[in-house]
């Protein structure tokens, strides 16, 4: 069986997250060409920046589920869907070829559909990057906004990779982003819990916060984490091959 890793594509690292909807296009083309020359295939996640947290906060959805207007969520999907389409541009351009998933169509209720194990893996195996991102999703008491930081949870808890990376725009995590000049090399999942990292307030779904806590979850079940730079690309690269990195690593540690 080939070996998978998953990655996570930063919304920020695609997107100015501070302009409503307006791509990083040297982002885009960075985090494509680190992927192309890691050279294997990879199940592969992206957020959705100022693509999607604007409009979501402006029509007030957020993770619990809530009536939304028709309008709403057409105008969020559409854009989510055209950040999609800019980022599997830039990596096919690159060679990189991906199969694209609806992420509603992953998920039964409670978690992530058993099938999908049998069908990603063979996808890998057979060189093509399946490819999914954060998004607005209907449930039976309304819609809401699914993060690709939860789906990359739940795509570890079904896959086992043998590592998954958070590609942010920044190098990894900070004890105080503004003191410090490197980030954390490596955090315990317990140094990990107690870490008090500010939520970026435009972020619908918790920003680094939410990554962190997403990313002790994954940890928990054995998995080393690793935060990277998704803006330069030798470092999104080493980060791939599990090499030591400018980032941070959340050791995995599989605990009962
Ligand atoms: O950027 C959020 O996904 P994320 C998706 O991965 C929307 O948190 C539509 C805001």
């Amino acid at each position: 069986m080939g070996r998978i890793i998953i990655l996570k594509i930063g919304g920020s690292v695609i997107t100015e997250k501070d302009k409503p909807l307006t791509p990083r296009l040297e982002g885009i083309r960075s985090a494509a060409e680190a992927v192309a020359e890691f050279g294997e295939p990879l199940v592969l996640v992206h957020g959705a920046g100022s693509f999607g947290h604007f409009l979501a906060k402006k029509y007030g959805l957020s993770r619990h589920p809530s009536m939304a207007s028709p309008e709403a969520v057409a105008e969020i999907r559409d854009s989510v869907m055209k950040l999609d389409s800019m980022v599997i541009e830039a990596l096919r351009s690159k060679g990189v070829q991906v199969y694209w998933l609806q992420p509603f169509a992953l998920y039964n209720i409670g978690g992530i559909h058993e099938k999908w194990k049998t069908i990603l893996t063979n996808l890998i195996q057979q060189g093509i990057s399946p490819i999914s991102f954060g998004d607005v999703i209907p449930t039976s008491e309304g819609f809401r906004i699914i993060s690709g930081d939860e789906i990359v949870r739940d795509l570890a808890e079904l896959l086992h990779p043998v590592r998954v990376v958070f590609a942010m725009d920044v190098d990894g995590i900070y004890r105080n982003y503004r003191k410090d000049e490197r980030p954390i090399e490596e955090l315990s999942i317990e140094e990990a819990k107690r870490l008090a990292v500010d939520p970026v307030k435009i972020d619908v779904t918790g920003g680094m916060e939410g990554k962190l806590k997403e990313a002790i979850k994954i940890a928990r079940i054995g998995i080393n984490v690793h935060f990277t730079n998704g803006l330069k690309k030798e470092h999104l690269i080493k980060a791939l091959k599990g090499k030591d990195h400018e980032g941070t690593l959340v050791k995995g540690k599989l605990l009962a």
